[in-house]
């Protein structure tokens, strides 16, 4: 195990880490690489998914209507993937984080259900869950928490049914974006955490919370586009750096005068 990271380590301003511990309303926004180190690919760059399969075949409603079964194969395999998966520390510490802020949402991308096994409870699945099936037909939607058996599974009326996820060139649900929207726009601080943010609209919304006067704290194991103009890029794995950027913040003053009786700190 390493050594903990300070905050000259970490290159984090007093004044930045102050107005993080203050702040009233916070969300993070999560991609891929936020669950990387449970051991699910991330979709781009090296050893991407991207790489292997092709998106037009798998995730784009032109694909899933041409070949369904090659699809459902494709989902499926991931369902057995994500369920043999544990929530990693970058999950357990967003989980953590929402006992601190009075507002707090997770903005994700990820279909996984990462965060709600990890104990997150306000979670906006901007595109969609892995865990839901849509009809094709009537567009109901069923929950599971066990990988599909029958390929394609087919709806009680005897349509196909779909996984509940955005594909490419699929809307993202007005009541989903609207979440995100307003969460980003009142937002004191955003955690922006293993996205490559090149996905809209889920890139516009640190740009809203930054537009809106929030502070944008990113973590990544590579600079992005949200690089640019967050106030502070921590390079490194989530699983480490967001535990060691969280324990700097319950350290600060502000934190510890809200929160006074938390031990262990
Ligand atoms: C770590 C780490 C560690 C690694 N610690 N960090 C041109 C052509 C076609 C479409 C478009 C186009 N131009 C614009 C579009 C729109 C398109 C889009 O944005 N495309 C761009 C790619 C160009 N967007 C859409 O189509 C969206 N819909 C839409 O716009 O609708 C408009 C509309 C309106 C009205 C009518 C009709 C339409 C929908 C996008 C849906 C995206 N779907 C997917 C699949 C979901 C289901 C599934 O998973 O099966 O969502 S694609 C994939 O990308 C997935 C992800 O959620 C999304 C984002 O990826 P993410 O999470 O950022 O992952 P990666 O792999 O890209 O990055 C991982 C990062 O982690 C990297 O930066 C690493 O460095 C880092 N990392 N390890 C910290 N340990």
């Amino acid at each position: 195990m390493g050594r903990t990271l300070t905050a000259s380590d970490m290159n984090v301003p007093e004044g930045v880490l102050n107005r993080i511990a203050e702040a009233r309303s916070a969300s993070v926004l999560t991609g891929a690489g936020v669950s990387a180190e449970s051991g699910i690919p991330t979709f781009r760059g090296a050893g991407g998914i991207w790489e292997k399969y092709d998106f037009r075949k798998l995730a784009t409603p032109q694909g899933f209507k041409e070949d369904p079964e090659l699809v459902w194969e494709w989902y499926q395999l991931r369902q057995r993937e994500m369920l043999k998966a544990a929530p990693n520390p970058a999950h357990l510490v967003i989980a953590d984080m929402e006992r601190h802020y009075p507002q707090f949402s997770v903005l994700t991308q990820n279909i996984d259900g990462m965060h709600k096994r990890a104990g997150s409870n306000h979670i906006v699945e901007l595109h969609g869950s892995i865990w839901r099936l849509r009809c094709v037909r009537d567009g109901l939607v069923t929950q599971t928490d066990a990988p599909v058996v029958e390929i394609p599974p087919l709806c009680q009326c005897g349509s196909i049914l779909r996984p509940d996820v955005v594909w490419f060139g699929e809307p993202l649900s007005d009541e989903v974006l609207d979440a995100a929207s307003r969460a980003a726009a009142s937002s004191e601080v955003m955690f922006v955490i293993g996205t490559s943010a090149v996905v809209y609209p889920a890139a516009a919304l640190p740009i809203i919370t930054k537009n809106s006067g929030g502070l944008v704290i990113e973590v990544n194991t590579e600079p992005t586009d949200v690089t640019t103009y967050a106030d502070v890029s921590l390079m490194g794995p989530a699983g480490k750096m967001l535990p060691a950027l969280w324990n700097l913040i319950r350290r600060t003053e502000s934190f510890m005068k809200e929160h006074p009786f938390i031990p262990n700190r």
